[in-house]
């Protein structure tokens, strides 16, 4: 029986479930697609990075004696969607059958669904199980309640896996999660390890091309690409982050510095959500650094949660809160994303840095997402769609099913709390203890109200008090609501009129 194997741009591992079972006859089919590339408009360079990808692991699959029809998005044969590109190859090869592997976003699976009907030939959609969590354990793990922890969900995984476990079931190292240890600020004067750069070679060169001729009006730069797009290169970067990033990973996990985007965090997220890199390995890895102590169970452990912690949690949130979690807006936020998203172009350091580090390398990390970018948005009532819509497009990494928990959940409380305990809401006393962005701002960040005020002072006080009710009757917030209330009325009501006029003087954003 001849079946078309459609590997998405996401799915590029040798292991996917689809691609198993390859029998004599099978074509697997990929395809560059229009409509993937423009749904939103994503990142020049996360497109550049995906083709490339996606071609290198077309030609692998080749060199090994499979067959493979492979849609170029400037070939003679092309089509604008997945549902073009599976009509028009079903018409090229007549297979009995389509296999993939179950799509990482809702609006996919839900296209996959009307194949069968459409084009009259069965299509399997396997589970994705590149994922350590399947949806029907999720349930088990997590748990069926309105709210989830990401806590007890992670000791579970820990178990299951056995990852930093020892013989008797007792986390190694005493504790289950290290986070108290890694919390450090950078010192001056340490050394940030530099990064492998991959060079482009003739394949990356021609995408390069592509993607400047047809997305160069998309967000973002293409200028000095070097990441990884091979399997084999992918497993270098992991093993150089291995033994040189991942040992200082867990101190400095939360530190922020001027013009140094890495600092010690892996880099490996667009390597696993692509597949190249599988998450199991890259656990894997970090545990045996720590048994070959090259690395300390702070650092290692802290990765191996945002593994099998988080990332899985995660996905298990989308694929529950699915569809309809992205309409949420619980706090009832509604301005408009402003402009200087795009741009890079406001006086507040922290986020000129943060949004100019992501359109030139369509990464920035975890706190610069979380406690910079994501705080402002909370704090300035940013609509949670133009946020969603905003992280999809700039990161390398973002793919639905994980941008939209972290946006959603995390950084907006827009959920009401499905897994977040509070809103991580922060004044920028926080950024200035994580960084030395505010010795380089043109705002005073010990300044609470007047011209020279940190924004993030008064717009952190004026969401305590717009949300004063809420936060009060939060264990873990009302001690912000008290503080509020020890203040001078006249310094609340300046304050909130600074944040105001700040607000007010936002310009939306039009078009990007
Ligand atoms: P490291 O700091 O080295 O962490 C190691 C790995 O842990 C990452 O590679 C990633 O696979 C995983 N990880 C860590 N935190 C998370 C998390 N919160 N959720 C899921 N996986 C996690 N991550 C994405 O992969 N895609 C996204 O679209 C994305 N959007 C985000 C949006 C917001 C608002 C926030 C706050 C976080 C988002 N994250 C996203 C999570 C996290 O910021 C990135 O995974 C991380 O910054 C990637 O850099 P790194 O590989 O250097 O990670
Ligand atoms: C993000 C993306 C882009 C830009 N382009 C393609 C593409 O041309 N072909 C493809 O197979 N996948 C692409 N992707 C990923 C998809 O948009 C989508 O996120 C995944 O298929 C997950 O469902
Ligand atoms: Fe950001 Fe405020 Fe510090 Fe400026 S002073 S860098 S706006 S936190």
């Amino acid at each position: 029986m001849t079946r078309l194997r459609f590997v998405l741009g996401d799915q590029l591992s040798r292991d996917i479930s689809s691609l198993r079972d390859l029998g004599p006859g099978d074509v697997v089919l990929m395809a560059e697609v229009d409509e993937e590339a423009t749904y939103v408009r994503h990142h020049q360079r996360k497109i550049a990075f995906l083709f490339s990808a996606m071609r290198h692991f077309a030609a692998e699959l080749e060199a090994d004696g499979i067959t493979v029809d492979y849609l170029r998005l400037d070939g003679e044969r092309r089509a604008g969607s997945f549902t073009q590109a599976l009509e028009d190859a079903l018409k090229r090869h007549g297979p009995q059958a389509v296999v993939l592997t179950e799509p990482g976003e809702w609006r996919v699976l839900e296209m996959t669904k009307s194949w069968e009907g459409a084009f009259g030939v069965p299509v399997e959609v396997r589970p994705d199980d590149r994922f350590l969590c399947s949806h029907e354990d999720f349930a088990r793990l997590a748990g069926t309640g309105r709210t989830l922890l990401m806590e007890s969900f992670y000791r579970r995984m820990r178990e299951r896996t056995g990852y930093l476990m020892d013989a008797d079931g007792r986390p190694e190292g005493g504790r289950w999660n290290h986070d108290a240890d890694n919390r450090e600020s950078l010192p001056k004067r340490i050394p940030i390890p530099v990064r492998p750069v991959v060079e482009p070679d003739r394949t990356t060169s021609e995408v390069l091309s592509l993607v400047a001729a047809r997305f160069g009006n998309h967000f973002g730069s293409l200028k000095g690409f070097d990441y990884p797009v091979t399997r084999a290169d992918a497993l270098r970067y992991l093993d150089w982050f291995a033994q040189k990033a991942l040992p200082r990973f867990g101190t400095y996990e939360d530190a922020m510095r001027q013009s140094e985007p890495l600092l010690f965090h892996s880099h490996l997220s667009a390597l696993i959500n692509c597949g190249l890199l599988n998450p199991r390995e890259c656990c894997e890895r970090a545990v045996a650094a720590y048994r070959q102590g090259h690395a300390p169970i702070n650092a290692v452990e802290g990765f191996v949660r945002q593994i099998i912690g988080w990332r899985e949690f995660v996905r298990g949130v989308y694929w529950r809160e699915m569809p309809g979690y992205g309409a949420r807006n619980e706090l009832a936020a509604d301005r408009p994303l402003p402009d200087f998203f795009w741009t890079g172009e406001t006086g507040m350091n922290c986020m000129a840095q943060a949004i100019r580090e992501t359109a030139a390398n369509a990464y920035a990390h975890h706190i610069q997402r979380l406690m910079v970018l994501g705080n402002f948005c909370l704090l300035a009532a940013i609509d949670p769609r133009e946020v969603q819509e905003w992280y999809l497009v700039v990161y390398h990494d973002a793919f639905e099913w994980v941008e939209m928990p972290n946006v959603v959940g995390m950084v907006l409380y827009a959920d009401g709390g499905v897994f977040a305990t509070k809103p991580y809401a922060a004044s920028g006393n926080y950024i200035n203890r994580m960084s030395d962005y505010c010795r380089r701002c043109r705002y005073d960040v010990k300044q609470h109200t007047g011209e020279d005020a940190c924004p993030f002072n008064y717009l952190y006080w004026d969401f305590v008090a717009r949300h004063e009710a809420r936060l009060a009757a939060n264990r873990r917030t009302d001690r912000m609501v008290a503080t509020l209330h020890r203040m001078a009325e006249e310094k609340v009501a300046a304050m909130r009129g600074d944040a105001a006029a700040f607000l007010d003087g936002l310009e939306a954003s039009g078009t990007y």
